[in-house]
């Protein structure tokens, strides 16, 4: 079954205004373990300042920093005390100053994590409402009186246990959807509305491009509280099913998108999880919340009923048709920022390859794939390595506050021990944190000290210094893949171009047009006038990939013009076959390709 371009009746990327975020890559640091210079075992400022050129030399845009602000860290500082500080551990502002300044000259963009559904239990508003709980602070948090002795109601938090602490001398309790020291900020309160805009505008007048956007869709409550069916051993209920209840969160986003954001053409980057039916197009439509959200479909897919002991492997077909009825739905309004793993999941070679692809092959194969899809490609520290999960030989070894909690889960599920440490082995959030392999030396490289958490055992096999030196490597060919996204010549087509998926029939193969479109709307910012017109029509580009254990052979619908790209064979070999004449393509095992090919037939 093919799907004609042009044909999706709702084509925006003919409408498409252009924003000059557009057609950039983008990178993102998990600072705690990027690369530590002074020896505590603990990434930092200094370490990332002394990456630079490196991040430009792959490709790289913008950089999305995962948070950096002060911290108690009780959730890797997702937990902020104090939204206008550095964390002493990564350094100054002094040098926060200096990376945006290093970052500008190099024409590259910084965003950072934007964390406001929560703060830290440290926080100072925090502090004050605990002091006077009747006073003006506490209104800053959800304060609510308990029901006969219990909670206001049964919710089991994000990282386990009640969503409700007890406020200490009163008969009132807290809300936080996630651990008990990161407390839910009230964003009925107009007043807690402005100091979050204040700190917004604070961050962008000093020169930033923008946020991530942190868990943002737990901003909004259904204020009832109401009491949810049970639907664990615990005897509480998840509290997202509570999120999903509640009505009215638009109104809080364009709030927020009005006096901030869209005063400084930021580009937004939002966290969006259980969005409801139909509501695309109001968070990234033209008009839309955000400039973009993740796309997070092929992750649920290992979502499991209870936890992650449950957790299913993703089986290929369903990833295939998950990613394409995705990159479906997202182009009739916008962009969606694509992914293969970041802070929060398991390393992508160890999660969407079977097992006999889970090498350099294998990993080249998947960022062609999630690369070249329509969207911002958002990769992860290490992914341009082929960094996997780590062996994880006992429970201490892990750091991960959710890690902790889906082992306890598993266990009262009725798992040994070394069953539960295999789930969490496998889903832990710890598998991308390890931190990032730069060479072959004691710690990888990434400290001269002891690193906060383990390096994974891999690192002399993989690693960034091996690789610069091997044109072959995963490195070399990332760098090849985002230079080929980004080159002038085919920049327009897979920035704007259709996605048309082809082959969806042919077993283990993963594969897609982008097809050239008509002209766009110039944006005023962006300074592109006529010359700002989307020129890729009668651009057609095949990506295609064999995720099998056996070659394919595939018929090719239209001439081959140019061979872009090959993770397995030498270009010039690939051309001397795949000539204007050629009528199959043979894809070998973990191999994929990119081909321009003769736009019309
Ligand atoms: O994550 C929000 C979130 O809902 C999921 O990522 C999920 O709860 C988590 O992965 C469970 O294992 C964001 C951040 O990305 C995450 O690192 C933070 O822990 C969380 O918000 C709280 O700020
Ligand atoms: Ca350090």
């Amino acid at each position: 079954m093919n799907r004609e371009a042009g044909k999706t009746g709702n084509n925006l990327t003919d409408a498409m205004t252009r924003k000059w975020w557009h057609g950039k890559v983008a990178y993102q640091i998990y600072p705690k373990s990027f690369l530590d210079t002074n020896g505590d075992g603990i990434g930092d400022l200094r370490g990332i300042l002394s990456k630079l050129d490196y991040l430009k030399e792959l490709g790289i845009d913008i950089i999305w920093l995962s948070p950096i602000y002060k911290s108690p860290f009780v959730d890797q500082g997702y937990d902020i005390a104090d939204y206008y500080a550095i964390a002493e551990e990564f350094g100054t502002m002094e040098e926060f100053d200096e990376l945006l300044a290093e970052t500008k000259k190099r024409d590259m963009h910084i965003i950072m994590d934007l964390v406001i559904n929560h703060c830290s239990d440290q926080h100072e508003w925090f502090r004050k409402a605990l002091a006077d709980p009747e006073g003006e602070y506490a209104d800053y948090f959800y304060f609510r009186k308990g029901k006969d002795g219990n909670p206001p109601s049964n919710y089991r938090s994000y990282f386990g246990g009640s969503c409700w602490e007890p406020v200490p001398g009163t008969d009132k309790y807290y809300l936080h959807m996630f651990a008990r020291e990161q407390p839910d900020l009230n964003w009925e309160n107009p007043g807690l509305r402005q100091e979050l805009y204040d700190m917004v505008n604070w961050w962008l007048e000093k020169g930033l491009a923008g946020f991530r956007i942190d868990a943002i869709i737990n901003i909004k409550k259904n204020l009832a509280f109401p009491d949810l069916e049970p639907d664990g051993r615990d005897g509480l209920a998840s509290c997202w099913r509570m999120i999903e209840s509640a009505r009215g969160i638009g109104e809080l986003l364009e709030d927020l998108k009005h006096h901030t954001f869209s005063q400084y053409d930021a580009f937004t980057v939002a966290e969006v999880f259980n969005m409801k039916e139909g509501e695309l197009e109001e968070f990234i439509g033209p008009e839309g919340h955000f400039s973009t959200i993740f796309d997070f479909s092929a992750h649920s897919l290992s979502d499991g009923e209870h936890g992650w002991y449950d957790a299913p492997e993703v089986e290929f077909e369903k990833w295939r048709k998950t990613v394409i009825d995705a990159q479906l739905e997202i182009q009739k309004y916008g962009m969606e920022a694509n992914i293969i793993e970041n802070h929060d999941e398991p390393r992508g070679v160890s999660r969407f390859l079977p097992a006999y692809a889970r090498n350099a092959a294998g990993a080249k194969m998947l960022g062609t794939v999630s690369v070249l899809l329509r969207g911002i490609p958002f990769i992860y520290q290490g992914q341009e390595i082929g960094m996997c999960n780590a062996e994880w030989n006992s429970i201490q070894e892990f750091d991960d506050i959710s890690t902790k909690d889906q082992y306890q889960v598993a266990i009262e599920a009725g798992l040994s021990e070394k069953e539960a440490l295999t789930a969490c082995g496998r889903m832990s959030r710890d598998n991308a944190r390890t931190p990032v392999q730069w060479s072959s030396q004691k710690n990888a490289g990434f400290t001269t000290g002891t690193p906060w958490l383990k390096v994974n055992d891999n690192y002399k096999e993989i690693n960034v210094e091996s690789q610069e030196e091997d044109p072959d490597s995963v490195l070399h060919y990332y760098r090849k893949l985002l230079a080929l996204r980004k080159s002038p010549e085919y920049k327009e087509v897979f920035t704007y171009g259709e996605f048309v998926p082809v082959y969806e029939d042919t077993e283990s193969i993963m594969a897609y047009y982008r097809v050239g479109c008509g002209e766009g709307t110039a944006d005023a910012g962006s300074g592109a006038g006529a010359a700002g017109r989307m020129g890729c029509a009668g651009t057609r580009v095949l990506v295609a990939a064999n995720f099998g254990r056996e070659a394919v052979s595939l018929q090719l619908e239209y001439p081959v013009k140019k061979v872009l790209l090959s993770n397995r064979t030498k270009l010039s070999a690939r051309a001397e076959e795949l000539t204007l004449q050629a009528q199959t393509l043979i894809l070998e095992s973990c191999e994929a390709v990119v081909l321009e090919v003769v736009g019309d037939k």
